[in-house]
């Protein structure tokens, strides 16, 4: 039996989004899902109580940073990365190759895998698609993913080709070395930039290999918004119908829906969380930066449809006041508004792909929130 499977419950009849549920060995959550991330085994600021309060089906941690600090070997002698972290719910865990194209320095990629200096105390390393496999193995992650490279944005045609089909041999290799596919699911990730056939390509050669599930992987690296939507069109129509979708690293309430409307099942983005940490919060008539001074005397909740427990309890004078102050929970409560939002956007996404209304709910959703609704 595979460790993940998916269940499609209903398709919307007026947009296509699906309305499904994946099981996995720690429970199922209910798609199309928002995944908080939790880049250093902890969704910053936020307990795993507190994660569970708002309604967090599973969340995303990355082996990149976990295998540089504290080491894959110390979690998994910790009973692996759920008990060491405390969340009994699923996990995913990111590959480490983009982290490594983002984050590291000196990176030198071959066919064999990417050299890089440790961003933290500049000490060398080799990832490959065998040790991030043999990483995540040891992290115990309900979902991993297949080790790729992100090809930057733009990126000639060639590039873009040769990348993408050192991503899909790198898949085979992941596949060759995962240990334990009947406890973790190992994904796919589509690749091809920005270029159509060559995204066909990528989904149709994974496909092939039968992943038990998908991700699109090298979107919203800095192209408009449109040829990303367009991609997603492109790509979407050659995976199987019976696996999870997963674009990577997609967050902002405008994607989350037309990438639902696309047919994606799971998204993850740090957006939420560090925003709010910058003192930036989402309310349904769009976002506000709570330090602004006009919010000193704003006796009134950050959002009035919001039913988060900062909502409930908190006025944005006094969280305004937190950040002035450089206090704690300012950060805190921000973090936990702003997942809370997008977490409670899903469920409403949910529900309107059950009542075959996603296209009107997108439509009263952006203009609300003063997206443009073309
Ligand atoms: N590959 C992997 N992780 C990712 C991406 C990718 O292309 C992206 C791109 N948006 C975010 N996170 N492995
Ligand atoms: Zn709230």
């Amino acid at each position: 039996m595979a460790a993940v499977t998916y269940e499609l419950i209903h398709v919307c009849k007026q947009t296509g989004a699906r309305l499904g549920r994946v099981h996995t060995p720690h429970g199922s959550f209910d798609t199309p899902v928002f995944m908080p991330v939790g880049t250093q085994a902890t969704v910053k600021g936020m307990s795993p109580d507190e994660l569970k309060e708002i309604g967090a089906g599973i969340i995303l941690s990355n082996t990149y940073h976990l295998y540089l600090r504290p080491g894959h070997e110390l979690i998994k002698k910790a009973g692996g990365l759920h008990r060491f972290m405390n969340w009994d719910r699923p996990i995913l865990t990111d590959s480490g190759g983009f982290q490594v194209f983002s984050l590291a320095e000196l990176r030198d990629i071959t066919e064999e895998g990417v050299t890089f200096r440790s961003h933290i105390d500049g000490s060398k390393h080799f990832l490959s698609p065998e040790k991030s496999i043999e990483i995540q193995n040891a992290l115990g992650s309900d979902i991993i993913m297949a080790f790729d490279e992100c090809a930057p944005y733009p990126c000639d045609y060639e590039y873009a080709k040769k990348s993408m089909e050192m991503t899909t041999r790198w898949a085979e290799r992941c596949l060759k070395a995962h240990k334990n596919p009947e406890k973790q699911a190992l994904f796919g990730i589509v690749q091809g930039s920005v270029y159509e056939d060559l995204r066909r390509e990528s989904a149709k050669q994974l496909t092939a290999m039968d992943f038990p599930g998908y991700a699109i992987g090298g979107l919203s690296v800095g192209e408009p918004g449109e040829v990303m939507m367009e991609m997603l069109e492109k790509t979407v129509p050659y995976l199987p119908e019976n696996k999870p979708r997963y674009l990577m690293g997609v967050g902002s309430p405008d994607y989350l829906i037309d990438g639902s409307i696309r047919g994606i099942d799971m998204f993850d983005c740090v957006l939420p969380t560090r925003i709010g940490r910058n003192g930036t919060v989402f309310t349904s008539k769009g976002r506000i930066i709570i330090r602004d001074a006009k919010y000193a005397e704003d006796f009134s909740p950050i959002d009035e449809e919001c039913d988060c427990y900062v909502c409930r309890n908190f006025t944005r004078a006094y969280i305004r006041h937190l950040f002035k102050a450089g206090e704690m929970l300012g950060l805190r409560l921000a973090t936990w508004h702003n997942l809370r939002f997008l977490i409670r956007l899903m469920e409403n996404i949910r529900e309107a792909i059950r009542n075959d209304c996603l296209g009107d709910f997108r439509n009263e959703f952006f203009r609300k929130f003063g997206y443009d609704t073309k």
